[in-house]
This record gives C-alpha cells, sequence and structure tokens, in this order.
C-alpha cells in the first residue's frame, strides 16, 4: 500500500514537471469540420508531388518532425488553409508543417494528404545529416507543403516558414545540417 502511494506521487511528480513543457504547444491543428475518407470525396483529383527544395529554411528537429508527422497521418478531419497564406497544421517543440497556398481559393485538403506530402520532405531532405531538417515539395495544384522551424507560441497563420534568424534561437540556417 505504502509502496503504490509513493508510486503514484511519483508519478504525479513526474507529470508536474514534464507536462508543462509538453503540453504546452498543440500538437495538431487541424479544422475539426468534415471527415472525409479520399480526396475523391473532396471532388479534388489527387494532387501529385512535384520540384523539392531542401534544407532552405529554418530547421525543424527530424524525430519532432517525423512524431508530429504520423500523428497528423492518423487525423482523419480535413487540414484547410485559406487564400495567399502559409498555415500551420502540425506543430510541436521547434518543429511544423505548413501548407502555403498561393491559390485564390480555400486549399481543403484531407490531413492525411498534408501528412503525405511532409512525408516525402522528411524521406528525401537532409539525409544523413544530424538532426536538422528542411525543405519544400510543391504540388500540381498551387499549393506547397514545408517542414520547418516553427513557433507553436505564434498563431498557426502568424508563423512563417521565414529564412531570417528572426525568432529563431536554433540559427537562422537554410542548410541542412
Ligand atoms: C526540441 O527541439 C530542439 C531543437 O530542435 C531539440 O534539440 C530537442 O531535442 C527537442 N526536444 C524534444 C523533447 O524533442
Ligand atoms: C474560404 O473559407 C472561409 C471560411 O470558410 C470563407 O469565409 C471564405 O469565403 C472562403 N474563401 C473563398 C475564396 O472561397
Ligand atoms: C548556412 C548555415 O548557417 N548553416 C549552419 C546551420 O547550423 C548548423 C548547426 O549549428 C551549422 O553547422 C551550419 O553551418
Amino acid at each position: 500500500m505504502a509502496f503504490t502511494a509513493n508510486l503514484s506521487l511519483l508519478v504525479a511528480a513526474f507529470l508536474a514537471a514534464v507536462a508543462p513543457v509538453l503540453s504546452s504547444p498543440t500538437v495538431n491543428e487541424v479544422d475539426n469540420r468534415i471527415s472525409v475518407r479520399s480526396t475523391a470525396d473532396l471532388g479534388l483529383p489527387d494532387p501529385q508531388p512535384g520540384k523539392i527544395n531542401c534544407g532552405i529554411y529554418n530547421t525543424a528537429d527530424r524525430p519532432n518532425a517525423i512524431q508530429i508527422n504520423f500523428d497528423l497521418a492518423e487525423n482523419v478531419n480535413t487540414c484547410t488553409t485559406p487564400p495567399k497564406t502559409c498555415r500551420r497544421h502540425a506543430c510541436w517543440n521547434t518543429s511544423g508543417v505548413f501548407i502555403c497556398n498561393d491559390s485564390d481559393l480555400n486549399v481543403t485538403l484531407e490531413c492525411g494528404t498534408v501528412a503525405r506530402f511532409a512525408g516525402i520532405i522528411i524521406d528525401d531532405c537532409c539525409r544523413g545529416k544530424g538532426a536538422g531538417l528542411s525543405g519544400q515539395v510543391f504540388s500540381d495544384q498551387g499549393w506547397n507543403a514545408v517542414v520547418s522551424y516553427a513557433n507553436c507560441n505564434h498563431d498557426r497563420d502568424a508563423d512563417r516558414p521565414g529564412m531570417g534568424p528572426a525568432d529563431n534561437p536554433w540559427g537562422p540556417n537554410g542548410s541542412c545540417w
């Protein structure tokens, strides 16, 4: 009994120490609206990846990026990006997944499609280096996906995958490392 009580105290102390760090930023920032099974349900052809640019942004942390992208892939909701904006759809610690939308329309994708494109960056960019990862992959539908440094405390529409040193404690970068 005494042992059990001490154990729960230990667990409570552990959670108190760790929870504020781990739970403050949100992992997935999706629109909890309609749930779709495939892009066909949205009336869109399946988007195809095109040109990819690696190491051009402030870097995300590769293990963190893999984790948030896994969670995004599991999400059955849609991820909408308004016209002429970049919107962050997943964020944790110092890593984010964005969709940048060049078109005059809202881009509504399955969150799994966002994760599929971010996964191309994770798979193809900055391999064989350290934890620093960033990249951008264009679709054939007027938007591109970005994995880069992110500040989860910023509003999801105010946080841009910028290339400058401002607000980035991990270095301006623009390279794989
Ligand atoms: C948070 O990100 C930093 C910088 O990318 C990294 O060094 C650190 O390991 C990350 N923290 C966790 C808990 O993953
Ligand atoms: C984009 O979606 C928002 C929110 O649903 C809506 O208010 C806006 O009119 C839409 N814009 C376009 C160009 O469809
Ligand atoms: C271009 C550039 O500044 N690259 C740097 C990114 O950060 C890593 C780690 O601090 C450096 O090793 C690179 O030189």
